[in-house]
């Protein structure tokens, strides 16, 4: 598994699950905890919203601007097509990364929505990378309620976070592992050191297979 020049590609992880699940906590800690172990890694999350796309995707969820739901849903393809260069660029060189949310969270968001197949969102993201792991963060709606309530952005409501869950366990694939985050933050962590460890000391093809 290793390029023209001789370097390994990185690993490409990604963290997936309802909102409130502690993605982004565990995600961040984990790239800190690679790198202590000289293990390169970054730190990178969809959607992006400092691009150009990540903007109106930004009005979009904190409910400033209304879009059909189709039209949102390649926005947030697009803007994962848009990083494509730079993860590539990264993986190359051999460093690891840590992607909160990913094609996954594009397909069980959208298809949550009144009228919207799984089979139709998954269209957008086909041919992107298919990570070498998913960490699935799962929680049930009530948990993740318990934690504090969710926000004012667009989606976070039970019943909604409830139809994601369920479109998120029919995405499963084998580069999955479905993890409950019903712990500390410590506890899970620990958990999922472990699981990020064993994806970067693990053998790896050289091309990465795409979606899906
Ligand atoms: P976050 O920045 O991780 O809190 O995500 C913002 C919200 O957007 C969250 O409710 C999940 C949702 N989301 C993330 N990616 C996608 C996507 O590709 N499509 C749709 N429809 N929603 C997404
Ligand atoms: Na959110
Ligand atoms: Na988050």
């Amino acid at each position: 598994s290793e390029n023209k020049e001789g370097v390994k590609r990185g690993t490409l992880m990604v963290m997936e699950g309802c909102d409130r699940t502690g993605k982004t906590t565990q995600a961040k800690q984990l790239v800190e905890f690679l790198n202590s172990a000289g293990k390169h890694t970054v730190f990178m999350r969809f959607p992006e919203r400092s691009t150009h796309i990540g903007g109106i995707i930004d009005k979009y969820l904190s409910n400033k601007q209304e879009l059909d739901d189709r039209a949102i849903h390649l926005l947030f393809s697009a803007n994962r097509w848009e990083l494509l260069p730079e993860i590539q660029k990264v993986l190359k060189s051999g460093t690891n990364i840590i992607i909160d949310r990913y094609a996954y969270s594009g397909v069980a968001f959208s298809a949550a929505k009144p009228g919207m197949s799984l089979e139709w969102c998954k269209g957008s993201d086909a041919g992107l990378p298919r990570p070498d792991l998913v960490l699935f963060l799962d929680l049930t709606p009530e948990q993740a309620l318990s934690r504090g309530g969710y926000g004012t952005e667009r989606y976070e409501s039970q019943k909604f976070q409830e139809r994601v869950r369920e479109n998120y366990h029919s995405l499963k694939d084998n580069s999955w592992k479905v993890i409950d985050a019903d712990r500390t933050i410590e506890k899970l962590q620990e958990v999922l050191r472990t699981e990020v460890l064993n994806a970067v000391n693990s053998v790896k093809q050289e091309e990465l297979p795409i979606l899906w």
